[in-house]
């Protein structure tokens, strides 16, 4: 009975390493939109090194398992306290980590460097349970704010009296991006915490109430993708949903435009 356990443990195991390793070398994430692929390429990175140790250990484990089983006679040996091995697979986990942490360190500093001087400002509000977009209109400013003016017809508090606010415009849940033009986009939060997330451009940034946080990248690919809430924000988060329309540079103003008419 001892041989079959131990076989069996061994066959599962060694089941589970094939498993694993079909589906999660297949790609599995949305396909990139913007210029956002180091991030693709850090989550890769870490996924190589991950799996490499997952597949190696669990072999090890599924060959132990089956050779060293119990057979009846065999005494286990017992043993404890190896320093130079207890060292070593401390030393070596703990440069790997640090090699991972600096190069996301690297990838965090790159992200948030400051935006290229032409790009476009976009401001993005997240509220129960929608997405408030605006942008500058003409005269390159946003009108001022004030959550105390908020209301039904004008979920984002805007001063009509600031006369930057004239020509902004306002759209809801639909986002419009040119392509090859980087866009920096101010995020803020009417109400909870939302997080405004496009899966397919690798953004991904908390909206908090009070703050405003800048965030920018730059668009590559025209079509029509998510905009997602990705923090749980209410009974109607699931519908908090938007979405990105990336447009060539030529077609911007009309396209915006329409959808400011709509
Ligand atoms: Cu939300």
């Amino acid at each position: 009975m001892g041989r079959l356990q131990g076989l069996l443990f061994a066959l599962a195991t060694v089941a589970l390493v094939v498993l694993a390793t079909f589906y999660f070398t297949r790609p599995w994430l949305p396909p990139l939109k913007s210029d956002r692929i180091a991030i693709d390429h850090a989550i890769w990175l870490s996924l190589v090194v991950t799996g490499a140790v997952f597949i190696l250990t669990n072999l090890l484990l599924a060959y132990f398992s089956w050779r060293y089983q119990d057979d009846g006679r065999t005494r286990a040996a017992y043993w404890h306290h190896n320093p130079r091995l207890e060292w070593s697979w401390t030393l070596v986990t703990a440069l790997i980590m640090c090699t991972f942490l600096f190069k996301a360190l690297n990838l965090w500093a790159a992200v948030n460097a400051e935006p290229p001087a032409d790009a476009m400002l976009i401001e993005v509000t997240g509220q129960q349970f929608a997405w408030n977009v605006r942008y500058p209109g003409p005269d390159g400013m946003l009108g001022r704010t004030d959550h105390l003016l908020a209301s039904q017809e004008n979920p984002i508090g805007l001063d009509k009296s600031d006369p930057h606010a004239a020509d902004d415009v306002l759209l809801l849940n639909q986002l419009y991006l040119p392509q090859d033009r980087a866009v920096r986009v101010q995020v803020r939060s009417m109400d909870v915490i939302h997080s405004f997330f496009l899966p397919n451009f690798r953004v991904k940034q908390d909206a908090l109430p009070g703050m405003t946080v800048q965030i920018w990248f730059t668009p590559k690919e025209t079509g029509d993708f998510e905009i997602a809430c990705a923090e749980h924000c209410g009974l109607g988060h699931y519908r908090m949903r938007g979405q990105v329309h990336v447009v060539p540079v030529a077609q911007f103003d009309k396209a915006l435009a329409d959808a400011a008419v709509q």
